[in-house]
């Protein structure tokens, strides 16, 4: 697709099981843009566990339907073969290390997978602006470190993270919580709240230890890590004389949750 003088084409990839999270994305491309594309598809190469591949929810027909509610342009929903032709190769990108910390480090190779989707999508779509959510904070500084790298003039638009009324983060994998679940899960946004406004008055060290005992107290967490990191390389910082984020990695009831916060800034 090509964008026409003075039409621009917003983009938002999902893999779909959309909920008001991507519908937030899809009305800042509307907003924004003249034409916007979604993208539907649980791409394969950034899963590294196959269980989570399997159970990832699928829900197309209700997906289109979101689509077509809320008056997004085009829908996307292409099969494996037409992502990854036979003969498709991608060239090794310099993540300067942005993909090897918390999300890289758990789940080794998942970037690899995101940027090659990602770009292949850029590649096929060729937007003006493509539209990302805070949620996924690491995913978000990898894609403006693609575009950078590639000397893309695509612009990389953030958005804010949107939660449940209980402050836990939208996610397509909450569907797979209990009841009891949700309910516990909200503890999370609560611990990140607690650091947000523990940043004013203690270090970053000891915020991280009280929030690691308070999950260490919850057996039904399993905690996977949490980390206070500047904004630009998401490294630990040791103060707080930078911007600085709390990103939290978790697993409850089986369900792989990640939330972060911005905390001094
Ligand atoms: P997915 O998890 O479906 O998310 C698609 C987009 O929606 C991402 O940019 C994500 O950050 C955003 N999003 C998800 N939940 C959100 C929430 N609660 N508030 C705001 N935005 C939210 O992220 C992916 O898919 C994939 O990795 C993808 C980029 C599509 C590549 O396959």
């Amino acid at each position: 697709m090509q964008s026409e003088k003075g039409c621009k084409i917003g983009f938002v990839p999902t893999m779909g099981a959309l909920h008001d999270g991507h519908v937030s994305l899809l009305e800042t491309s509307k907003k924004q843009c003249d034409i916007t594309v979604c993208s539907v598809f649980v791409n394969p190469t950034q899963f590294t566990n196959s269980q989570d591949l399997a159970s990832y929810p699928r829900t197309e027909s209700a997906d289109l339907e979101m689509l077509e509610s809320v008056q997004c342009d085009v829908a996307f929903l292409p099969n494996v073969d037409e992502v990854y032709p036979m003969d498709y190769t991608v060239s090794p990108v310099n993540l300067g290390g942005l993909d090897n910390v918390m999300e890289g480090a758990f789940r080794p190779g998942h970037f690899d997978g995101v940027v090659q989707v990602v770009w292949r999508f850029f590649e096929q779509i060729r937007p003006d602006k493509a539209f990302f959510g805070e949620k996924d904070f690491q995913q978000l500084a990898i894609i403006k470190r693609l575009v950078e790298e590639k000397n893309s003039k695509i612009e990389i638009v953030p958005c804010p993270i949107l939660r449940e009324k209980s402050g836990l983060a939208m996610s397509s994998r909450n569907v797979r919580l209990s009841d009891s679940g949700r309910s516990q899960a909200a503890f999370v946004y609560s611990k990140l709240l607690e650091a947000k406004s523990a940043s004013e008055k203690q270090l970053p060290a000891e915020i991280v230890e009280s929030v690691k005992e308070d999950f260490a107290l919850r057996d039904t967490f399993k905690l996977e890590y949490f980390e206070i990191c500047d904004i630009q390389f998401l490294q630990p910082v040791t103060t707080f004389n930078q911007p600085a984020r709390a990103f939290i990695a978790l697993e409850l009831e089986g369900v792989r949750l990640i939330d972060n916060i911005a905390l001094n800034y």
